[in-house]
């Protein structure tokens, strides 16, 4: 077994936990009123997933939740994220509140509670309800208000017990995996609709942020991912490139809330493609934020390609060198770079690292036992980044792995393994594998 280092840095209040999101795990998906959502439609769309599954049972953490509730206690975690279906608690999207929807996620926050383990929930983790889409979804301006509303509703209900509350989770995907790849729902291939949504999911942010603050008094904030780009060589042309790819993937996302709009170089490379919005958004988007969640797993590496002069960004990617997890290159210096530009440049105070983990292939043993030492290297090198940039002086208090159990990885079914216990789907069996164990340990109780 891999041995343990130096971890006294982030002992409490610095948070250790772990992080699911609700269509991943929950299943149970025409139970108590809940309604679809358009990760439902999608998944029961022929050739949207790479193994033909759909997440209508997923991990039946919905009908499991103690059963869950006593993994997480069992794992020591200080914290757990989680996310909130909308179309549990809003089935329609807009209009009545379903309250057997709240009812669950108060037996999940109290659960927490009980067992001495912060919740931290997310808002927004994609599953829009497919109400709502068919009535333009996130390109209709409609759907920041009916987020709001939805906001507003959960936090009426749990806003006495979560001490942290986090809007979207990786808008970037929502916005360009959904409307420019296709590759998630709603499945649109359209560069203009992509940023039309991010927009939208960036001006609900704000809104939603902001109408909180009426209901409670904790921090607030977005959980963006970051997939910081380095230049493939020192030429001038392929630093710029590297500076358009972080425009389009974080600096979209980063740039506005913090107050400093979209980057003027990626408007200007965008031009006719971009949206028209009120200027006024900006400041809506721009409302303050107490905490930012930074999800990491990988860095990319891009060259100018001929031909970017314009519009849809047309680099190149290359193959990135070092070693690789089943499906992403190890970079841990790429979360350090990050945590200290947002600190540093961007002048944030609070970060949270809300998810970070590595999918591995694995065979568990006939006990459902699968020893995980290479997810525990990986856990090891980013916490120590983490360490690293704390004794520099930025402030990072909290670190999720991603993601407490094998679960529905989204277009890509259930073939990749990001758990930190294994999932048996017949049986349901929840075993903890090595890196359970590891974190487990770096909360001795
Ligand atoms: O499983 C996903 C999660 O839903 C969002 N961030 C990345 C994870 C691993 O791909």
């Amino acid at each position: 077994m891999t041995q343990d280092a130096d971890f006294s840095a982030l002992a409490p209040p610095f948070k250790l936990g772990v992080g699911t999101s609700a269509y991943q795990i929950e299943g149970a998906v025409n139970q108590d009123g809940r309604g679809k959502s358009i990760w439902d439609v999608f998944t029961h769309t022929p050739g949207k997933t790479k193994d033909g599954t759909n997440g209508d049972v997923a991990c039946d953490h919905y009908n499991r939740l103690n059963e869950d509730l006593d993994l997480l206690q069992w794992m020591h975690v200080d914290g757990y994220r989680f996310s909130i279906s909308w179309p549990r608690i809003v089935p329609e999207g807009v209009g009545s509140v379903n309250e057997k929807g709240l009812d669950f996620y108060e037996r999940l926050v109290d659960g927490l509670l009980a067992r001495d383990i912060t919740p931290y929930p997310t808002l927004y983790h994609w599953d829009l309800p497919a109400a709502l889409e068919s009535e333009g979804g996130w390109l209709n301006r409609a759907t920041c208000h009916a987020f709001e509303q939805y906001a507003v509703a959960v936090a009426r209900r749990l806003g006495d017990r979560v001490p942290m509350w986090f809007t979207h989770n990786e808008p970037w995907c929502q916005a360009f995996l959904g409307y420019e790849h296709g590759i998630f729902a709603p499945g649109v291939q359209n560069f203009a609709d992509a940023l039309q949504c991010a927009h939208h999911l960036l001006l609900s942010h704000g809104m939603a942020a902001t109408a909180l603050r009426s209901v409670v008094n904790t921090p607030i904030g977005p959980a963006l991912n970051f997939t910081p780009s380095y230049p493939g060589s020192d030429k001038e042309e392929d630093i710029e490139a590297a500076q358009r790819q972080n425009g389009y993937f974080q600096g979209w996302f980063v740039d506005p809330i913090a107050g400093r709009g979209y980057p003027e170089h990626m408007v200007r490379h965008y031009g006719k493609l971009m949206p028209s919005f009120r200027s006024a958004d900006l400041d809506v988007i721009a409302a303050p934020i107490d905490v930012l969640g930074v999800n990491y797993y990988e860095r990319s590496l891009v060259v100018n390609k001929e031909g970017d002069e314009g519009g849809v960004l047309q680099l190149e990617h290359l193959q990135r060198p070092l070693a690789h997890t089943a499906d992403r290159e190890m970079y841990p210096p790429g979360l350090s770079d990050t945590l200290r530009d947002l600190h540093f440049n961007y002048g944030f105070n609070n970060l949270m690292i809300t998810e970070n983990g590595a999918a591995f292939e694995e065979t568990p043993d006939e006990t459902g036992y699968v020893d995980d030492a290479g997810r525990i290297d990986f856990i090891k090198a980013h916490l120590n980044e983490v360490i690293k940039v704390k004794a520099e002086g930025v402030p990072v208090n909290g670190y999720f792995a991603w993601t407490l159990m094998d679960n529905y990885e989204w277009n890509e079914g259930y073939s990749l393994c990001y758990g930190l216990c294994h999932m048996n789907k017949q049986t349901f069996k929840r075993t903890p594998k090595t890196s359970a164990h590891f974190l487990r340990r770096l909360r001795a109780k």
